[in-house]
């Protein structure tokens, strides 16, 4: 057994309280990071963890096993510092939002995550930036403890790595594979997963469709800029996933830039591509991410926003 795996076991057999976050607004490998370490810990240990976000959690997730266990933090009592805090698929301080201060507040904290982050604040840290989804970690080291799962786990585990992959189309490496291999031995049903996903309202499903009608093209078609205004915002389900699926299917397009209007002078801006990084143009906006699959919340105006962004992929 590994050492990192040792001593998360001891802390969370010492513990009495135990915290569980991710990152603000969770997606699905973050909140099903959240809720398969939940389970992890109860069904081991007998423990019932406390688990938090900020920001909303997508419609399309409404139906994954013990949603109903995350709680927006606001609705949770976190007065009393927790003996241990585990916080996954977080990215950069930048994107913890409102559960920042209980985090700190623990008397220890384990960041277990994917993204490529030189700013550290676990006490321990099981990261690794080369795995495909935080869900890929969690398999390991559940794995590696020899701890006992059950179904719940297994689908939640299969889900983020189906989600933070696209579907596969953004695994890092055969890893994530070889780990959702094993899940569908173990009676995992893709098919079934895929369809819970399929749950959005129809409003969201034709605001994505009109963003992607309106979508201009830049530098000979390769870069598409969506913009969701502020009304459209409204009705988007977590990052508009919809739009950037689609646009994505657009022939000649390698490049994407969705801009989301969240509030005056608040610009949510998701970016996509095909071949060549672009995390480097979401860490130059404040931001951060994967190669393939970034992002950064700029506060600006609309117009100054895409300005910039259009400038930043000139010559790529
Ligand atoms: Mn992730």
């Amino acid at each position: 057994m590994k050492n990192e795996t040792k001593i998360l076991i001891d802390k969370i057999k010492s513990a009495n309280t135990i915290l569980l976050s991710a990152h603000k607004n969770p997606d699905g490998d973050a909140l099903s990071s959240i809720l398969a370490m939940y389970q992890l810990i109860y069904l081991n240990y007998g423990k019932e963890c406390v688990c938090i976000y900020d920001g909303n959690v997508p419609e399309a997730l409404r139906y994954i096993p013990l949603r109903g266990r995350a709680h927006y933090y606001e609705q949770v009592d976190l007065s009393q510092p927790f003996d241990l805090a585990i916080l996954l698929d977080y990215g950069t301080t930048n994107n913890i939002g409102g559960t920042r201060p209980a985090l700190d507040a623990a008397k220890f904290l384990v960041e277990i995550d994917h993204h490529r982050n030189d700013n550290k604040i676990g006490n321990l840290c099981i990261d690794d930036d080369t795995a495909s989804a935080t869900t890929c970690l969690l398999y390991d080291l559940m794995m590696d403890a020899g701890w006992e799962f059950d179904d719940k786990v297994l689908n939640l585990l299969a889900f983020g790595i189906l989600t933070d992959t696209g579907n596969f189309k953004y695994a890092k490496d055969g890893r994530c594979l070889r780990i959702m291999g094993d899940l569908v031995d173990r009676g995992i049903e893709i098919n079934r997963l895929l369809e819970l996903l399929n749950n959005k309202p129809r409003k969201t499903i034709q605001t994505e469709a009109g963003v992607v009608a309106n979508a201009e093209f830049f530098y000979k078609n390769r870069l598409a800029i969506a913009v969701v205004d502020a009304d459209a915002y409204k009705h988007l389900d977590g990052r508009g996933e919809t739009a950037l699926s689609l646009l994505g299917q657009i022939k000649g397009v390698e490049f994407i830039a969705m801009l989301k209007h969240q509030k005056e002078n608040q610009i949510g801006v998701s970016l996509r591509s095909k071949y060549i990084p672009i995390n480097k143009i979401a860490e130059k906006l404040g931001g951060g991410g994967h190669m393939c699959a970034a992002g950064a919340v700029v506060y600006d105006t609309l117009d100054n926003v895409k300005d910039k962004v259009i400038q930043m992929f000139k010559g790529m």
